[in-house]
């Protein structure tokens, strides 16, 4: 049983990308809508659209004709989509093949809405692949702009870092270097002391000595 679900599911799959799919849709075309509005079509094997009608949120029916394969964009005459709560249904006979999403589009621009994954709202790429080179075209700006900041941080952190050199790690040198010179000068300023007492010390006591001799010097005479 869930195996014959699984296959039904797989053969609704395969189906769904090898029939005839609405992949683009151009409500508000730049300037004009009359003429202008377009849809694009996608079928990975070759259709006889003859097969296929399109209908609008209004009911309004549109029957397509000519064998086509890939890409398939289909310009109307004049205007039939509506820039806002319009939705685009694809019947093969009877059968619904696909129900878009309802689509609003106030920007009268390049802008289209596109089946990727999901319906998005992006430049247009008209009769072309929505997924890849879209995604490639509007990430690599994004990846530029991200290595573009990463060398501006990377020029940036050596400034910084020689600013914070010099403004607090030279200080610190010269700091530590006066700490040392003060301490080797305590030190010896210290030793000094000792070897001058000492000196005096000695000089003291041999003056002492001196004046002994002498005054034992005088007495014996
Ligand atoms: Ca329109
Ligand atoms: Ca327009
Ligand atoms: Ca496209």
């Amino acid at each position: 049983m869930k195996k014959k679900i699984f296959l039904l599911l797989l053969l609704l799959l395969i189906k769904g990308v090898l029939t005839l799919q609405i992949t683009e849709v151009e409500l508000n075309p730049s300037g004009s809508d009359s003429g202008n509005e377009w849809i694009e079509f996608y079928s990975e094997k070759e259709v006889d659209l003859g097969e296929y009608k399109i209908i609008n949120n209004d009911g309004d029916e549109i029957k397509l004709s000519g064998k086509v394969k890939g890409f398939y964009v289909y310009v109307f005459e004049k205007q039939w989509l509506d820039n806002s709560d319009e939705k685009i249904i694809l019947y093969k006979g009877n059968e619904k093949i696909q129900e878009t999403l309802i689509f609003e589009d106030s920007k009268n621009n390049e802008l289209t809405w596109q089946f990727c994954d999901k319906w998005e709202f992006k430049t247009s790429t008209k009769g072309k692949e929505n997924c890849e080179k879209q995604t490639e075209e509007k990430e690599e700006p994004q990846e530029d702009q991200e290595e573009a900041e990463e060398e501006v941080q990377e020029q940036k952190d050596p400034q910084e870092e020689s600013n914070e050199k010099n403004s607090t790690k030279k200080p610190k040198q010269i700091r530590l270097e006066e700490i040392k010179l003060n301490a080797k000068d305590i030190k010896r300023d210290k030793i000094l002391d000792k070897k001058e007492y000492a000196i005096v010390v000695l000089v003291i006591l041999t003056i002492i000595v001196i004046f002994l001799l002498i005054k034992k010097w005088h007495k014996i005479k």
